[in-house]
């Protein structure tokens, strides 16, 4: 038996949660006609008898069918509008539902459809349509769903050959709570379930729990991770775990096979899979080929494609709270892209709470703008346990994950706790704070012992890893060595892996029909040489304090007014946290200020975009700006530095002026480096980056492209795999 099933299957307390229709009992044409035989009723009795196991039968069947084929068993009805345990009945909600409103329009619709049926039950009524003709039921399936939207409260949802009506509350997802309680400290639950209904209980279950999805030669996306094909295999499988639990045998060998995922036309289980936030937006170019839009995914795409990989992330879109995301593939792009969409209270509290106003700050050393919320924690929690069923659907159980950034830290953790395998690595995009920041975090030793499931953590420079050993050398009780961290049995390597760009796309950059734009911008702008400053609006980027240095670079050294204008492009970032809005309006104010002060009739000294422009208009942009201005007060990397430097022409390069504070400064060490913290400091600076000779211009530029290219995304990214792999 395989070593995941053995651990699961001898677990005490055990939780089971089992559908009855096409999970115990075949399909018949009616339900009438599917009753479970004395076979199925015999092994519900063993199982119920076990010690230290809850067996609960969880259906969308009346109470008294179930109790009039199931005494002395734990036994949910109507998708978990009644649940009964050792006492009586007990309904999940006191109100009734209504659905008398809906019985006349019903009847009118079965007069046509006669051969359809209709079974009514306390909660709620289905729909059976399986006796149609083939050609009948789709037609069926519409009229149906859509007089059944009018109605208010219910919900409709489509299973096999049949038409659940019930109100929204009531899911198989209900039960899953219950059982645990009953189980007690401790528990690992099983669910095993054929259809979308089962899908709602397979997504309530935790770290540790699993479930079985009973396929009958469907290959629909599930949150299941193993799979049977029909009932008999179910009835085999639990008789060996009856007799396993009873002491009568050693092992189970009648078990599931792991579920692939079946993208369209793609290939089963894949070898590699890569999970960030978000997924890379994607669109298709002019000649049809999908084009990518932003680094990584240039950086990651052919590694995936040699590797046969797909992408999981969040495709940009929220649900309601009570919908369940169900991930899909985005457009027809090459690699896959595996999109999941995130409720409502996610976005609010994981994305934007916990990610947003807890890690981001906290790790780029503003704990001032930290703010904590237990509720963002748990988000936090929950989503990677969305992430992590999402990606072993996806992902070869001995296959490659490569997690990216702060907001994936546990997925290693819940990844072990589903079976998984293969070798899982992480790169952290942003810096890692030092270990007393680090302990503010409430959370601080659950999320180092998750990072440490981890094979491998990549980080973008020495200082960023060393802040990390040291966090772990003073915060846990893990043994730090050359070897790695070595925590319980495993092993957790370092490495220091600064992500490059792909500098042809600088170079190169050609793109007529954007060219136009930027020209006349440049017209616009006139003779004055150009400093350009392009970020995400982010106060971590030290946009205000680059603009107070220019405005001081222009009163201490009035010979540079009209002679220099600053371009600064800010691309829209998280407008609904608060620290961002007011971000904008402080940056606004601040250009504001200086253009009024010094602003004359043909000269306006600083140009404010609030917008993104095209890849190639920034190379454009990039080529034809004296300075790059590039002052984060701390940053991971910062691509725009080494683009800037890759879009230069050798013969006349423009100067990287470079915050001491990015993670670029570890490499770009021939750009003028400077301290965001100090105004007069950084517009000293500046005066001496637009005053620089030619021959020292050269000099430093060549050396930087020489770095530039020696270290792209590429390499980085196979740099990462082929560290990883080695770390088994
Ligand atoms: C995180 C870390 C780390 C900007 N404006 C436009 C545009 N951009 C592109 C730039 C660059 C990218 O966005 C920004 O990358 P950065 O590295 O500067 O910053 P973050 O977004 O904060 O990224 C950072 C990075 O991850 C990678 O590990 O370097 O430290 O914070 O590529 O060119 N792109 C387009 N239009 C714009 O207007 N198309």
């Amino acid at each position: 038996m395989s070593e995941h099933f053995d651990q699961l299957l001898r677990h005490s307390p055990l939780g089971i949660l089992c559908d009855l229709d096409g999970t115990l009992v075949p399909f018949a044409p009616t339900p009438e006609e599917a009753v479970p035989d004395e076979a199925v009723k015999s092994l519900v009795k063993r199982a119920s008898a076990l010690r230290n196991v809850t067996f609960v039968i969880v259906s969308g069947r009346t109470r008294d069918f179930l109790e009039q084929h199931f005494q002395g068993t734990y036994l949910i009805a109507e998708h978990g509008a009644f649940r009964r345990g050792d006492g009586a009945w007990e309904p999940l909600r006191d109100e009734p539902v209504e659905l008398a409103n809906l019985a006349v329009r019903l009847d009118e619709l079965l007069l046509r459809y006669p051969k359809a049926s209709v079974e009514r039950k306390s909660a709620g009524l289905v729909l059976h349509y399986r006796r149609l003709s083939r050609g009948d039921r789709e037609a069926f399936v519409v009229e149906a769903t859509a007089l059944l939207d009018k109605i208010p409260l219910l919900k409709p949802n489509p299973s096999t050959l049949a038409i659940d009506v019930r109100p929204a509350y009531l899911q198989k997802s209900t039960a899953v709570p219950w059982v645990r309680e009953h189980c007690g400290n401790g528990a690992r639950l099983l669910a095993i379930g054929d259809d979308l209904t089962d899908e709602h209980m397979f997504g309530a279950l935790e770290v540790g729990d699993d479930a079985i999805v009973v396929r009958h030669g469907e290959t629909r996306r599930t949150k299941a991770r193993w799979e049977f094909q029909e009932t008999g295999q179910v009835m085999a499988f639990l008789e060996e775990l009856v007799a396993l639990r009873e002491g009568l045998r050693t092992t189970v060998t009648a078990l599931p096979k792991a579920v692939e995922l079946r993208p369209r036309g793609r290939a089963a289980a894949q070898s590699l899979l890569v999970v960030s936030n978000r997924l890379p937006s994607m669109r298709s170019a002019k000649d049809g080929r999908p084009e990518s839009v932003g680094g990584l995914v240039s950086a990651l795409g052919p590694a995936l494609q040699k590797r046969g990989g797909l992408w999981l992330g969040w495709n940009g879109k929220t649900i309601d709270d009570d919908e369940e995301p169900v991930p899909a593939l985005e457009g027809d792009f090459s690699p896959g892209l595996l999109g999941l969409d995130l409720k409502e209270r996610w976005y609010r509290d994981y994305y934007n709470g916990f990610c947003n106003k807890v890690l981001w700050p906290l790790f780029h050393i503003f704990p001032s703008r930290v703010r904590f919320a237990h509720s963002g924690w748990l988000a936090y929690e929950e989503v990677h346990r969305v992430f992590a069923d999402a990606a072993v659907n996806a992902v070869a159980p001995d296959g490659t994950v490569w997690a990216h950034d702060y907001h994936l830290l546990l997925l290693a953790r819940d990844l072990r706790a589903r079976g998984h395998t293969g070798p899982i690595g992480h790169f952290l995009h942003i810096p890692f704070p030092p270990p007393d920041l680090f302990e503010m975090l409430p959370w601080h030793r659950e999320i180092l012992d998750a990072m440490l499931s981890f094979d491998l953590l990549g980080f973008h420079t020495p200082g960023f890893m060393r802040n990390f050993l040291a966090t772990v050398g003073s915060l846990h009780p893990a043994r730090v060595s050359d070897e790695g961290i070595e925590y319980q049995d495993r092993r957790t390597r370092t490495g220091v892996f600064p992500i490059g760009i792909l500098p042809g796309d600088y170079k190169n950059a050609e793109a007529p029909e954007f060219a136009e734009e930027i020209e006349g911008l440049l017209r616009i702008l006139g003779p004055a040489k150009l400093v350009l400053g392009v970020d995400r609006l982010d106060y971590t980027k030290g946009i205000p304090e680059r603009l107070l240095a220019f405005g001081s670079l222009l009163e201490r050294y009035p010979e540079f007014r009209t002679k220099v204008s600053l371009l600064q492009i800010s691309v829209p970032s998280r407008a609904d946290v608060t620290d961002y809005a007011e971000q904008r309006s402080q940056v606004e104010e601040i250009v504001g200020r200086i253009n009024g002060q010094y602003g004359e009739a043909h000269w306006v000294p600083v140009r404010y975009f609030y917008r993104a422009y095209e890849q190639a208009q920034l190379a454009h942009l990039y080529r034809a700006a004296s300075v790059g201005y590039v002052t984060p007060l701390r940053d991971g990397m910062n691509l725009v530095a080494k683009e800037y430097v890759a879009a230069q022409s050798e013969d006349d390069p423009g100067v990287l002026l470079l915050s001491r504070f990015a993670g670029a400064a570890v490499e770009l060490r021939e750009a003028l480096l400077t301290n965001p913290y100090d105004i007069d400091g950084m517009a000293d600076d500046l005066r001496r980056a637009l005053t620089m000779p030619l021959e020292e211009r050269r000099d430093r530029h060549a050396k930087l492209l020489a770095r530039v290219y020696g270290s792209t995304a590429a390499t980085w990214g196979e740099a990462f795999l082929g560290a990883l792999a080695a770390c088994r």
